[in-house]
């Protein structure tokens, strides 16, 4: 590849050359017209260099948008502050804009791509005048994986920067992935002046193309994330026959060496990231969990007939509150350098602190930037503050996270946050109800999205806010799927957040759910008890490893429990969900719905 110098026609650039490591026709007159749109003062395309990283961090703290860390306890370490009003996910400001609203199904928010083109752009129109456009190349999967596919984000957000070198594989290897391949998803993200009236994040299946602004928040800034690999994702993923899944994914190692990959779908901040990274409790000698990811898969029909799949991130963005020696000690020793920390309280001796991490310190100055202490009204950290950081840096990552042909998945867990219903682990039948299982799964709303916390939706697959097309043709898609493959995973629920009538957690959770995992991996080899429920097959009292877990078996029994009429009560209340998807929703799940009521009668 040539490596030249190009002067842009930019009557309106004061500095006007800027290297650029691609001939990429298409790539350059894209982002041209972008720049024509956006009318920077200079363009940046970023390289992915170390070099380039120090001079981008220190620009980014001399302008104030990152504080230094304490160099001792937190070597590489940075603080990011956001605008108080850009914390989180906006659904309501996301939209699918395809050119027929139904085939972005009645979950999705909608616009006309021409609409969405018009308003934005009017938006878009000069605003990075002034400013550096970011041009940043980047492959979501590993660079040596068939599976992969290169995004191109532009931006004027130098914290978007920094994040998506860590999250992505960014810079010049990407462009080499390219080459002059016009097959690229087209990403312009600009932060404007953050107001909430002027934010959207728009996507645009049948252009592969994003427009994100009026945010700088992760989910809504890092084009990569939920915009490529899951919104447009899923859509590519249904033309071309695999799937796009707000999945974890972990390898688990029994104590005979065997290990079995499992992917595991739950809504936002409901401890994904802690089981992609449970470390065994002592009373399990011998097994190991390894990380492949810890937020989404992209999974393919293998020549094998098994589900392959890949982590199409090269980083963690993980919830920092909650996040502690106790829930994550693999997570706490992965932040423990080299990190991003958004939104959290810092300390005066110039470390991170947030809810839920252990002893708060006397004093700090919380996450909006004011004098906090433990008597503080306000929050130290806000409740979705973030950490991000290389995936590679997990002490547990495993030897396959960038294995080119990706895993093969035996288990797929569907799960939620209920404290009521579903019991810890049942076990699906078959592919078919599992897809009914999924596609039914319901869980308390948390911090990661603007709203209201703690309140029962339904949230088919996790996939609500990410699904970049209509949620019944992606129920059909699964179904399809299932028919492809020869040697299917098998299809489990879990709820590690049962509660008793105190709203006492049943089930202590964190490392000990590897139990559950022991569990379900035997059911994978034709073993493990379970009774047969109306639900499917729940583990016996005994089949579930509580050596050295101290648990009672009135608890257990009550985590495990499946209540008639409770059920009875959730079979009906799915009605809302297969009324709004219609007559798209597949008639095979309408006779699982069928067929589960009449077990319960
Ligand atoms: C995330 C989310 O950031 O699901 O992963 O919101
Ligand atoms: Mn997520």
């Amino acid at each position: 590849m040539t490596m030249m110098t190009m002067t842009l026609d930019r009557s309106h650039a004061m500095q006007s050359t800027t290297t650029v490591a691609t001939t990429n026709r298409p790539l350059r007159d894209w982002v041209a017209e972008m720049e024509t749109l956006c009318k920077p003062e200079r363009v940046h395309w970023v390289d992915g260099s170390d070099l380039e990283a120090a001079a981008l961090t220190e620009e980014a703290v001399k302008r104030g948008i990152l504080i230094g860390l304490n160099e001792e306890k937190l070597p590489g370490c940075y603080l990011h502050r956001s605008h108080p009003n850009d914390v989180a996910r906006v659904e309501k400001l996301t939209f699918i804009c395809t050119e027929d609203e139904k085939n972005a199904g009645p979950t999705n928010n909608w616009m006309p791509p021409a609409e969405a083109y018009k308003r934005l752009g009017e938006i878009f129109d000069g605003s990075m005048k002034g400013r550096t456009m970011y041009v940043i190349p980047y492959i979501m999967g590993p660079a040596a994986s068939p599976f992969s596919k290169v995004g191109v984000e532009i931006t004027d957000s130098i914290y978007v920067v920094l994040n998506m070198r860590i999250m992505t594989r960014a810079g010049n290897i990407a462009l080499e992935h390219l080459g002059n391949s016009d097959d690229f998803v087209r990403g312009l993200h600009c932060t404007a002046d953050l107001n909430p009236e002027r934010r959207y994040i728009c996507h645009f299946p049948q252009d592969k193309t994003i427009w994100s602004v009026g945010s700088g928040y992760g989910g809504n800034a890092l084009l990569g994330k939920k915009c490529l690999a899951l919104r447009l994702g899923s859509a590519l993923g249904q033309r071309e026959g695999w799937l796009a899944e707000h999945m974890l994914i972990v390898g688990i190692e029994n104590p005979r060496g065997e290990i079995f990959y499992v992917a595991a779908a739950f809504p936002s901040a409901c401890g994904k990231t802690n089981l992609a990274m449970l470390v065994p409790p002592d009373s399990m000698p011998g097994w190991k969990v390894w990380t492949v990811g810890d937020d989404i898969a992209w999974m393919r029909v293998g020549p094998d007939g098994r589900l392959w799949a890949i982590n199409p991130e090269a980083g963690f963005f993980g919830v920092a509150p909650g996040t502690s020696e106790k829930s994550n000690p693999n997570a706490m020793r992965t932040i423990s350098h080299d990190t991003i920390f958004t939104n959290v309280l810092q300390t005066e001796d110039n470390t991170v602190w947030w809810e839920g991490m252990g002893p708060a310190p006397a004093r700090g100055t919380d996450w909006k930037g004011q004098p906090w202490t433990p008597e503080s009204t306000e929050k130290g950290a806000q409740p979705n503050g973030r950490f991000t950081v290389a995936a590679r840096q997990c002490p547990a990552i495993s030897s396959k996270w960038e294995a080119p042909e990706g895993v093969p998945i035996s288990a797929i867990l569907f799960g939620g946050r209920r404290a009521r219903v579903a019991p810890l682990v049942y076990e699906t039948p078959d592919w078919q109800h599992g897809v009914y299982v999924g596609a039914t799964m319901a869980s308390e709303t948390t911090a990661a999205a603007a709203g209201a916390v703690g309140v029962v939706r339904r949230d088919p697959m996790a996939m609500l806010p990410f699904c970049g097309y209509h949620m019944g043709d992606y129920f059909e898609h699964w179904l399809e799927m299932g028919k492809k493959l020869s040697n299917p995973p098998r299809i489990f629920h879990v709820n590690w957040f049962r509660t008793d009538e105190q709203g006492k957690c049943l089930w202590p959770g964190f490392g000990d759910n590897l139990r559950v995992l022991q569990w379900v991996i035997d059911r994978c080899h034709g073993e493990g008890k379970a009774d047969e429920t109306p639900i499917g097959f729940v583990p016996t009292l005994d089949a579930l490893n509580t050596e050295g877990l101290g648990i009672s078996d009135t608890q257990l029994r009550a985590a495990l429990a499946v209540d008639r009429q409770q059920w009875h009560d959730e079979v009906e209340d799915q009605g809302t969900l297969f009324e709004l998807i219609g007559e798209r929703m597949p008639q095979a799940l309408v006779e699982e719905r069928e067929a589960l009521r009449r077990r319960l009668s």
